[in-house]
C-alpha cells in the first residue's frame, strides 16, 4: 500500500484523482520540515523519515507560494506564514508591490526503500536527487548526506499573480492566486488539477508509478 503522507487534507483532496483507487491511503504524519530554500531537499528528507516510520511506500507532498517581488518569498516558509501572517495579510504585503507575479511550486517525494534507476526524463527532476539529499548536514538532528535511502523527486510549477481574496474552494492560498482569470479558489479540483503545480508533479508521479 502506498501512503500519501499529509496533514492537509486539501491535498489528499487533490491527489485522489491522480493515484489508482484502492491503492494508496492517506498517511496523517508530520515529517520534519528542515529549513532550506528549496522544496527539493524538505521533501527528500521528509521521504526518508516518513518511510522509516511507516515501513511502507511513501509519498510526500511539499508545496509554497513563491512571491516575485519577494524574492520567493514565502517559498519553503509557506505553511508557517500561514499560520502566522495569515493569507489575507500576505496578500497586503505583495498588493504594495509593483510585481504581483507569483507561482505555486510542489516537489513530490516517493521512497519505499528500493533503489530505482533514475529515470531518463530529465523533466520529472529525478536526477536532482543526489543534491537533493545533500541539504543542510546534520544540523537537524537527522540523517546527514550520506543517508543510502534512495527517494525520487518530481517537481510541478504554475504561474501566477497576486490579487485580493474570491472564491471558497480550494484551500491555503488559493483565494488570493489568480491564473488564468480566475483564482484557484474560484475553481473544482478537476479544473484547479488540470493546471496547478500539484496536479503536474502528479501526473509526472503517475506515469512513473504506473510503468516503474
Ligand atoms: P503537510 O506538510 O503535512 O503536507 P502543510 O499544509 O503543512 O501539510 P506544506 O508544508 O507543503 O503543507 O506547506 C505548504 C503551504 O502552502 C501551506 O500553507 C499550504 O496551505 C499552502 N499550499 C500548499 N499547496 C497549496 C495549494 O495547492 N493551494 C493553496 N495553498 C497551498
Ligand atoms: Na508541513
Amino acid at each position: 500500500m502506498l501512503r500519501y503522507v499529509t496533514t492537509n487534507p486539501g491535498k489528499v483532496r487533490e491527489a485522489e484523482r491522480y493515484l489508482p483507487d484502492g491503492s494508496v491511503e492517506r498517511l496523517d504524519f508530520d515529517y520534519t520540515e528542515i529549513q532550506a530554500d528549496e522544496l527539493g531537499p524538505i521533501a527528500a528528507r521528509g521521504a526518508r523519515e516518513a518511510y522509516r516510520h511507516a515501513g511502507e511506500p511513501v509519498l510526500v507532498d511539499d508545496a509554497g507560494l513563491f512571491v516575485e517581488g519577494l524574492d520567493g518569498f514565502p517559498g519553503p516558509y509557506s505553511a508557517y506564514v500561514e499560520g502566522t501572517l495569515g493569507v489575507e495579510r500576505v496578500h497586503e504585503i505583495a498588493g504594495d508591490l509593483d510585481d504581483r507575479r507569483a507561482a505555486f511550486r510542489c516537489t513530490l517525494g516517493y521512497c519505499d526503500g528500493d533503489s530505482f534507476a533514475a529515470s531518463p526524463d530529465p523533466v520529472d527532476r529525478g536526477d536532482r536527487d543526489a543534491a537533493a539529499a545533500a541539504g543542510p548536514d546534520g544540523e537537524d538532528g537527522t540523517e546527514g548526506l550520506d543517508d543510502p535511502l534512495p527517494v525520487k523527486l518530481f517537481e510541478g510549477y504554475v504561474p501566477g499573480r497576486i490579487v485580493p481574496p474570491r472564491g471558497d474552494g480550494g484551500f491555503g492560498y488559493d483565494p488570493i492566486f489568480e491564473h488564468d482569470g480566475e483564482t484557484f479558489a474560484e475553481m473544482d479540483t478537476d479544473r484547479k488539477n488540470a493546471v496547478s503545480h500539484r496536479g503536474r508533479a502528479l501526473a509526472k508521479f503517475a506515469e512513473w508509478y504506473a510503468d516503474r
